[in-house]
């Protein structure tokens, strides 16, 4: 499938990470403002270097983890801490936010549900709130297209047009939905989960729809998070969680029975378990420039994108940490329009697997609403 073509098609993107999404301009001109660079590994590469100077790590502990384009999965979260290092500060964080969101935008991406971890940080005078609110002062800074982002907030003009485009000033603007959803780190504790549970339902009027479970799988007890997940639930916001990232037979049973609305990844499912996903209908975020690049699946003829394709089940093809894995929304429909061989998705068909993506989307039927007529007004110019 032509790049130009997948970049030009309106998407839905559900699964990013905010500081997995950073720039590689950004991250490099946070750490050493006058330097040119050629690649991601050479820029994570100084990035340590710096933080190994400043004794923040201890840098050949990390030195052989950024040598190379393929990254384990922990590996990655190795990565995220030495990317947190350094973005977790107010300024940093609306930055990159705003950057973000102009990105997803540029890309065509018509619905951004952009997810991030609240961080408290003491040294830099951070709660959980405080960033929230970092990323919101984000959101509203972006100026380059028309951002709908909340109930309350910024449903003036937008709230007028339904297009892709919104007329402004008689000129024609690019418009995107932003929501947040927000995550809960597995290193986290169960009051920790609990306190991000409750800055979301306290936020919803701010773009906030929705609670997602990411960080190292290998680290953390379901158990632990789960009293914070229950209550979101009962408060109906809707949870994701990332599932299966490692092989972990109980917790992948018990994230099922929870029944959460939407799971990213399963990677590593068994028959049974793929039995019962089907069976719950449950959309899956399938990450796939992610899922390989870590390792996590060998390769893409191998990749479960396919056979949950044919099998009609739900899904939504996402970035997961555009910045980190070098890809963007309109890479990952290249990619997936070639899972099949030489038998390769038409325009037709990845068009209609976008437009599916509204279902699962977290925000209200009015948006919902709108994006069905958008994506009808482009289906008539497809061809
Ligand atoms: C699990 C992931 C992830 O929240 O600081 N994150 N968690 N699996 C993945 N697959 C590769 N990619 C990213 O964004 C970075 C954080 O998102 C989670 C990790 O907790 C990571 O620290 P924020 O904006």
């Amino acid at each position: 499938m032509e790049m130009e073509w997948c970049v030009s098609m309106p998407k839905i993107e559900l699964h990013a990470h905010l500081n997995g999404s950073i720039r590689d301009s950004t991250l490099l001109y946070i750490l050493l403002p006058s330097f040119t660079y050629n690649s991601t590994s050479f820029l994570f590469y100084e990035l340590a270097r710096e933080l190994g100077e400043k004794g923040t790590i201890v840098f050949s502990e990390v030195e052989h983890v950024l040598s190379k384009n393929e990254r384990s999965l922990v590996e990655v979260f190795k990565l995220f801490d030495l990317i947190h290092n350094v973005t977790t500060d107010h300024k940093t964080v609306t930055r990159i936010t705003k950057e973000v969101i102009e990105d997803f935008a540029a890309d065509n991406a018509v619905y951004l549900e952009l997810r991030t971890t609240p961080k408290r940080n003491d040294s830099k005078g951070m709660s959980k709130r405080s960033y929230l609110e970092a990323v919101l002062e984000g959101i509203k800074s972006v100026d380059s297209v028309e951002v709908d982002f909340s109930r309350n907030i910024n449903v003036d003009a937008s709230s007028h047009s339904h297009g892709v485009y919104d007329i402004c000033n008689g000129y024609e603007r690019k418009k995107i939905y932003v929501r947040l959803l927000l995550s809960i780190d597995r290193r986290e504790t169960a009051e920790a989960a609990m306190e991000t549970v409750e800055l979301a339902l306290e936020m919803r009027d701010f773009g906030v729809v929705g609670i997602d479970l990411s960080g190292n799988p290998v680290i953390g007890q379901w158990l632990t998070f789960l009293p914070a997940l229950e209550y979101a639930k009962k408060q109906g916001l809707p949870v994701t969680l990332h599932c299966g990232e490692v092989p972990n037979p109980d917790e992948i049973h018990a994230m099922l029975d929870f029944l959460p609305m939407r799971i990213g990844h399963a990677c590593c499912f068994e028959e049974e378990e793929w039995k019962l996903l089907k069976k719950l209908k449950i959309p899956v975020e399938i990450c796939l420039t992610s899922n390989i690049r870590t390792e996590t699946i060998s390769s893409l003829d191998v990749h479960h994108f396919a056979d949950l394709y044919k099998s009609n089940h739900p899904l939504v093809l996402c970035t997961d940490d555009a910045g980190v894995f070098s890809t963007s929304l309109s890479a990952e429909y290249a990619l997936a329009s070639s899972a099949f061989g030489k038998y390769s998705l038409g325009k037709r068909e990845m068009f209609e697997l976008a437009q599916k993506m509204i279902e699962f989307i977290f925000a209200c039927d009015r948006v919902k609403g709108e994006l069905k007529e958008m994506f009808a007004k482009a289906a008539s110019e497809l061809d």
